[in-house]
């Protein structure tokens, strides 16, 4: 099979290979904005609008992605060369691969080259929604204050360099305010991180950041911006080298960064877009008037499942996501941190089957094809810990405080912090707060609370006795048995054996 290049003129050759856009993609105009084009909107948003632009009635929601950060080169440039086309390979549960090419971005921009062309963008009166993947991370929120974060630096500039921003929060504010200025519409901003409340959390950050940086333009956000907060859901793995040589034997595409995902996938978003929308809930969405069960089933169960499954099997030697959750012991101990710890919490929640969704996210997290690295789940973890785990402890904290299986994984991470495996191997800690996780974790070998003392990520937790006593038992237990006797022991309810 003879390969070719992935790009608008070799379109053609693929469509006996692959699914391809059956849509002319030079009709299509601009509707969406999008920050951040990593593996996860391209396996989400991208996916679903490439399945609505198949409609042929829709020809106003094609996206323009935007590569913000300086490393994001790599990525603009790729798909700069391939017109905006890759291919989305979706793992199914038997091992087969489902592969098709996307064609909805059908602009790129990166923004370190070019800030005004990126402001004017999300400025012109044909883009209606603008649409953010900035992680968990991004929305530059302090744990401790509640409040954004007006130290980071790159704010500071963004607030003396208005027309050079460097945050999304720069971006937005200066392409509202020509909005604003040239009396054109308001705008929809989406985010589609995981964050509860995460339309919520983007508001408020922004409003925070305008009433500093341009007080006069808080009023007209207010009336003309809204926030739909959304649930989003597919697991994507970072493309690894092999994934890329294999669609070019198999497929005879050569895609110099496709993605790859798991089959699952779920869209829930509250209807609340401004200047109008997609229909995609034509192509499997769903729109509710309150997202919030959804989101705190996904986060408190998914990501914080994630993340158990990541710090455990970093300590334990693991490398993917599937070979520590077919361990057995482990199985059953995140079984029963979600029975015992994170379902009670949730029992509440309308219009969400929890046993169903544990159910799926067993077999999810041990799809054998997927090979979700442990790398990238437990990587910057100080963001995600507090959104993941931490609501739950807190919550458990008020009541029958059941909080024996988080504070386990605390004190793992704690553990993991000092930067080596339980066989000696060096752990690769890629997080914002590194220096302050490895400098508390090497505190913590002597007086192990010095971890919990990090506020930022932490808050008050360090003064809940409670808490205080099972992550100080857990930390020396896995410190003087290792990870996978202490969960065996937990396992069968005798945990306490310092
Ligand atoms: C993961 C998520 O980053 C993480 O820790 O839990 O990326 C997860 O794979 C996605 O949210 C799945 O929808």
């Amino acid at each position: 099979m003879t390969t070719y290049k992935l790009n608008n003129q070799n379109l053609d050759k693929f469509k006996d290979r692959v699914a391809t856009p059956k849509y002319n993609r030079d009709n299509i105009k601009t509707g969406i904005v999008h920050i951040g084009i990593g593996g996860f909107h391209r396996a989400h948003e991208a996916f679903y609008t490439d399945q609505l632009l198949h409609n042929e009635s829709v020809t106003d929601w094609g996206i323009c992605g935007v590569a913000l950060l300086d490393f994001d080169t790599k990525i603009y440039n790729t798909l700069k060369e391939q017109d905006g086309l890759y291919t989305l390979v979706v793992k199914e549960l038997d091992g087969t691969l489902s592969k098709r090419i996307i064609g909805s971005i059908v602009e790129c921009l990166y923004a370190p080259e070019n800030p005004v062309k990126v402001i004017e963008k999300i400025a012109s009166p044909e883009v209606k929604i603008v649409t953010l993947t900035i992680t968990e991370g991004g929305y530059n929120y302090n744990e401790a204050t509640g409040e954004f974060n007006f130290e980071n630096p790159l704010i500071q500039q963004d607030i003396k360099h208005p027309m050079a921003p460097k945050t999304v929060f720069g971006y937005l504010t200066q392409a509202l305010k020509l909005r604003k200025e040239r009396g054109l519409k308001g705008v929809t901003i989406q985010s589609c991180d995981n964050i509860q409340g995460n339309g919520h959390m983007t508001e408020k950050m922004l409003l925070s950041y305008v009433k500093v940086a341009e007080p006069e333009l808080a009023v007209w956000i207010d009336e003309n911006v809204s926030f739909p907060n959304a649930m989003v859901d597919r697991i994507t793995p970072a493309t690894s080298p092999v994934d890329i040589s294999n669609l070019k034997e198999t497929s005879g595409i050569d895609d110099a960064w496709p993605v790859v995902c798991e089959p699952f996938k779920q869209w829930v978003i509250e209807d609340d877009f401004i200047a109008g929308r997609p229909v995609w809930e034509n192509v499997g969405a769903q729109f509710v008037e309150n997202v919030e069960p959804f989101e705190k089933m996904k986060l408190q169960l998914l990501n914080a499942g994630h993340s158990v499954l990541g710090v455990l099997g970093a300590l334990m030697g693991y490398e993917t996501i599937d070979e520590v959750a077919n361990n057995p012991n482990i199985n059953t101990f995140l079984r029963a941190y979600m029975k015992q710890e994170v379902a009670p919490v949730l029992k509440a929640l309308e219009g969400v089957d929890l046993e169903s969704y544990e159910a799926s996210l067993l077999q999810r997290f041990g799809n054998i094809y997927i090979k979700d690295q442990i790398d990238r789940i437990c990587s910057e973890s100080s963001a995600k810990f507090p959104i993941f785990i931490l609501p739950t402890v807190y919550t458990q904290l008020k009541g029958k405080a059941h909080i024996e299986h988080a504070a386990f994984v605390v004190a793992a991470w704690a553990i993991y912090s000092r930067g080596f495996d339980e066989k000696g191997k060096v752990l690769n800690i890629k997080d914002a707060l590194k220096p302050t996780l490895v400098k508390e974790a090497i505190a913590s070998e002597v007086n192990p609370v010095a971890f919990l003392e990090i506020e930022s990520v932490f808050g008050k937790l360090k003064d809940s006795e409670v808490f205080v006593e099972a992550y100080t038992k857990s930390y020396e237990n896995i410190k003087n048995h290792g990870v996978e006797r202490c969960v065996l022991e937990m396992n069968t309810n005798s945990i306490s054996f310092i």
